[in-house]
């Protein structure tokens, strides 16, 4: 058994490496021992000997700063440049390289991949489903036209990239439970619409150019140190702050209102898992990745076994109109076949965690 695998993943990396004729230096793979999943264990990557030289775009939102620092602790603090329109705070930078990168800006974008040499580019700028509603031209220049600018320079540059989607890439017309990796997209917002776009425009330069792109559809994602920014899912964190601050928590969904939630480690392991996958294994360039299922009035339940006095009350507003077009179970299937993605976190264990991050956020440990 053993030796199969490992002669296969070696053909694999090295068959890679002779298929991007004009990449200067090859791409190499440690071998390591198969994993549970019977998947080869993904270990850090080297190009030409170096490890991967990053971008992060929007690496001031939910989920830049602590993806830079999983893949800083695998590649080097160095290698790892997070980007934005905004100042970072002084804890940011002294985390690691920051520079300012809009992305509307094509040049800007050309002079930091060639000033800091980089190699693989995650693009996590975009206006989020709720707040994309109330600026549909912004949402339209940021989350469409920024993306072609980053097609675009991926392919100039030869880039590995990686560009997140999400359960808001599915409408009213997709099965809501479960909804598979590959059935109908009508999406309703001008963030699903965008999403849709670059999935597909996405696939389209790797069929047509061979670009290494790369996506997955992520639920709502749950973090305790990172605000999540104008989405629809926002209710899932607010809800925590509110127990441990002993407020009124407001929520503006249905108490039934199922939708698919994730926990940002789960989240940031998946995103890195698939960046660094065989390509091989991807049988598609588009995954859903999910960890849990919840409604409002679960999430109180879970979070009252901390709290048990949170008060709580529901007062829907059109964010409840986005959340009905949205899956309410989303199938990982495919991704859990192809390349061995598994949650860690469900319900519970997310609110273990995030009641711990937060008693010691505030001091009260
Ligand atoms: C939003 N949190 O609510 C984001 C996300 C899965 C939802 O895309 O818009």
């Amino acid at each position: 058994m053993r030796p199969k695998i490992i002669s296969s993943f070696l053909q694999s990396a090295l068959g890679r490496c002779s298929n991007w004729k004009g990449h200067v230096g090859s791409l190499a793979c440690s071998v390591g021992r198969v994993g549970t999943t019977g998947h080869p264990l993904r270990h850090c990557h080297t190009i030409n000997g170096d490890p991967p030289r990053i971008l992060i775009t929007g690496g001031l939102g939910q989920l830049g700063t602590g993806l830079a620092k999983l893949l800083r602790s695998k590649y080097g603090v160095e290698n790892v440049i997070l980007s934005d329109i905004v100042k970072p705070s002084k804890e940011v930078v002294s985390q690691g390289p920051y520079v300012f990168a809009n992305i509307l800006d094509f040049k800007c974008l050309q002079e930091i991949v060639v000033t800091y040499r980089i190699d693989w580019l995650i693009h996590f700028s975009a206006l989020l489903s709720a707040i994309g509603e109330q600026n549909v031209p912004l949402a339209i220049r940021v989350n469409i036209e920024g993306l072609h600018n980053i097609m675009e320079l991926s392919k100039q540059y030869n880039l590995r990239v990686f560009v997140p989607s999400t359960i808001g890439a599915f409408g009213p017309t997709s099965p809501r439970n479960p909804t598979p990796n590959l059935t109908i997209q009508r999406p309703r917002t001008i963030y699903g619409v965008s999403k849709v776009h670059g999935e597909l425009l996405g696939e389209y330069y790797n069929h047509r150019f061979g670009l290494d792109f790369r996506c997955l559809r992520f639920p709502g994602v749950i973090s305790s140190d990172t605000q999540p920014g104008g989405g629809t899912t926002d209710y899932a964190v607010q809800i925590f702050h509110d127990a441990i601050q002993g407020r009124h928590f407001e929520c503006y969904l249905r108490p039934n209102s199922r939708l698919p939630m994730m926990y940002i480690d789960d989240c940031l392991r998946a995103l890195w898992e698939m960046l660094v996958a065989p390509e091989e294994q991807l049988r598609c360039r588009t995954y859903n990745v999910t960890a849990m299922s919840f409604c409002p009035e679960e999430i109180v339940t879970a979070v009252r076994n901390h709290f048990p006095n949170l008060q709580v009350s529901y007062r829907p507003d059109s964010r409840q109109d986005i959340a009905d077009t949205w899956p309410e179970v989303f199938d990982d299937s495919e991704a859990r076949n192809d390349w061995g993605w598994h949650h860690s976190y469900d319900l519970e264990a997310m609110c273990n965690i995030m009641f711990d991050n937060l008693r010691r956020q505030h001091n009260m440990t």
